[in-house]
């Protein structure tokens, strides 16, 4: 008798996943697909390519202890089609199936793939919601409705009050709802930063390396020292190590960055909760369960809640309602091509260098490096929003377009106008130099204007604010950056305008 194909894809690595509920291990299949069309639609990070197919191949094998049927597709499988479309076609013919079960992608592009495979393939299909998200279905939509700019802020609140996280009597513990104001220490040289719980790579792991170096040789990124967890059970522990080791300086150091130290006391969970490997509500629970017991302080507790339970589910919440249009937004109208150096690392800006050369070997970089050191260089820099997108995507292996493209469009470029974020978050060198030490290492003077030796950042930041006035001058939160602006000498501004000039045309030039 014909069964269900369930379909699961590689971000979808989670046993309580929606289109593995109610399986019939005696009819039902699920089908695993490694496809290049994922692979090369963007030249993902070698490192994210193995990091997925690894973990893919291990959920596999779970499945399979649990004696469900996995019919799983290897890259180099000789009859494979390359797409998602074109595996879930073979699949049905090859099982006679006569439904397709899944759960929602978190790309749009899928899932428009999805709802034609009905008319494509003649089967019904099915596509589930994604529940393993805090925010229940509907509550971001109904919380949005009639609201012209959405703030993170208000949301987290609801979610806070809703699943009652760090709650005491209908009110936030410790009297405030947020502690950001506690966690933008400098770095401290003196710290020894706890390492990344890491694993020795088993043969499953092995054979996908090989397998990733030798069709992905082209790609970005290095695969050496991989330590990636690829199982929830490995996840689990970096959970636990982060929870035992780095949270309670979690919030004092979240925005610090130091050369050569790529994970300060970061939770590095972004890879396994987009993957699946583990659920945001644990990694919340767990967290404030660290609280309670006094083992980690309420500003480094509520300050990683508020990334899970706050940033995350509100980006997501902002992509599925703005998609389509949300990719194509370019509200300041940036038109640069991405520069080489993004790619090779060779630039002479040691905060640049550090953080390429970092995401490179590792597939990583933390919030601040992501946000206020790349992002806004690019957003200075005037570089278009699909070339941005595009490279965050690749290089990140926690990067899902879901996840990845408001945090760029919305939050580092501004692209959407201000539908996600109040105002651009554009600074000079001397926030970098405040949060780093780079800037000792670095070729530039961070503390010089102008001038060829003169921090790039120092003239971009007052050129972005020139060229783009029309479109930010009447933003209340820039009032004061434009009265600035405005009380400098004629004199001043020409310089700004010639070295940005100089400076772009060298290192980022127009097509
Ligand atoms: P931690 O700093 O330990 O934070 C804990 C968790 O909070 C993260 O794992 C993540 O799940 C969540 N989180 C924190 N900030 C955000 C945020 N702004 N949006 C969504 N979730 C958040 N995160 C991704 O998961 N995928 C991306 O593709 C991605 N692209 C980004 C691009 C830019 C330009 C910026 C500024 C941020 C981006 N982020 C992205 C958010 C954030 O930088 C990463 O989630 C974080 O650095 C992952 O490292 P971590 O697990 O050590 O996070
Ligand atoms: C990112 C990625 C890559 C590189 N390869 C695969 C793959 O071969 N098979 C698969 O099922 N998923 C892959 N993924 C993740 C998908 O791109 C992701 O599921 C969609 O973008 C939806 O989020
Ligand atoms: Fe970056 Fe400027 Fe500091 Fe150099 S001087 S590291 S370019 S902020």
């Amino acid at each position: 008798m014909a069964g269900a194909i369930r379909l699961v894809l590689g971000d979808q690595l989670s046993h309580d996943l929606a289109s593995l509920a109610d399986l019939d291990r005696a009819k039902d299949v699920v089908l695993m697909a490694e496809v290049i069309e994922e692979v090369t639609y963007v030249r993902h990070h070698k490192r994210k390519v193995a990091f997925l197919f690894s973990a893919m191949r291990h959920f596999a094998e779970e499945l399979r202890a649990e004696g469900i049927s996995v019919d799983y597709i290897r890259l180099d499988d000789d009859a494979n089609s390359g797409s998602f479309s074109g595996e879930v076609a073979r699949a049905v013919a090859r099982h006679d199936a006569d439904r397709i079960i899944v759960t929602e992608p978190g790309e749009h592009r899928i899932l428009a793939a999805m709802q034609g495979w009905r008319t494509e393939l003649g089967v019904d299909v099915e596509i589930r919601g994604d529940d393993r998200f805090m925010c229940p279905p509907g509550m971001f939509e109904s919380w949005a409705e009639g609201r012209k700019q959405l703030r993170m802020e208000f949301f987290y609140r609801e979610m806070r009050r809703h699943h009652d996280v760090l709650m005491e009597g209908g009110e936030p513990v410790g009297g405030k709802w947020n502690y950001d104001a506690d966690n933008r220490e400098s770095p401290d040289l003196s710290l020894t930063v706890p390492k990344p719980t890491a694993f020795t790579p088993d043969a499953i792991t092995a054979e996908v390396l090989a397998l990733v170096a030798a069709r992905c040789a082209e790609h970005f990124g290095d695969l050496d020292d991989f330590g990636f967890a690829v199982t929830r059970a490995q996840a689990l522990a970096v959970l636990d190590g982060f929870i035992a080791e780095r949270l309670p300086l979690f919030g004092t150091y979240q925005d610090a960055m130091i050369a050569d130290e790529p994970w300060m006391y970061h939770s590095h969970i972004g890879f396994y909760l987009n993957a699946g490997l583990l659920r945001p509500a644990e990694a919340v629970r767990a967290a404030e369960a660290a609280w309670h017991t006094g083992h980690a302080p309420l500003n480094a507790v509520e300050g990683f809640i508020r990334q899970i339970l706050g940033w995350r589910e509100f980006v997501r919440g902002i992509y599925w309602l703005k998609m389509p249009d949300y990719a194509g937004m370019n509200y300041l109208e940036a038109d640069r091509p991405l520069p080489e150096f993004f790619w090779s690392g060779e630039t002479g800006m040691n905060c640049m260098k550090q953080s390429i050369d970092q995401t490179r070997r590792y597939a990583y970089a933390h919030h601040i490096q992501r946000l206020m050191v790349l992002g806004n260089f690019a957003l200075l820099a005037g570089i278009a929003p699909r070339h941005v997108n595009e490279w965050y995507l690749v290089v990140y292996a926690d990067a899902y377009e879901w996840v990845e493209l408001p945090n760029v469009s919305g939050m580092v470029l501004f692209a959407d106008g201000g539908y996600l974020a109040s105002k651009p978050y554009a600074a000079g060198g001397a926030y970098i130099n405040r949060m780093s030490n780079y800037c000792a290492g670095c070729r530039y003077k961070v503390a010089r204007k102008n001038g060829e030796e003169a921090c790039p950042f120092n003239y971009l930041y007052w050129d972005f604010l020139i060229r783009n006035r029309d479109r930010l001058g009447g933003n209340a939160r820039m009032g004061m950056m434009y009265r600035s602006l405005d009380r400098m000498a004629p004199e001043k501004i020409d310089l700004i305008r010639a070295d940005s000039a100089r400076f772009l045309a060298e290192h980022v030039p127009a097509a």
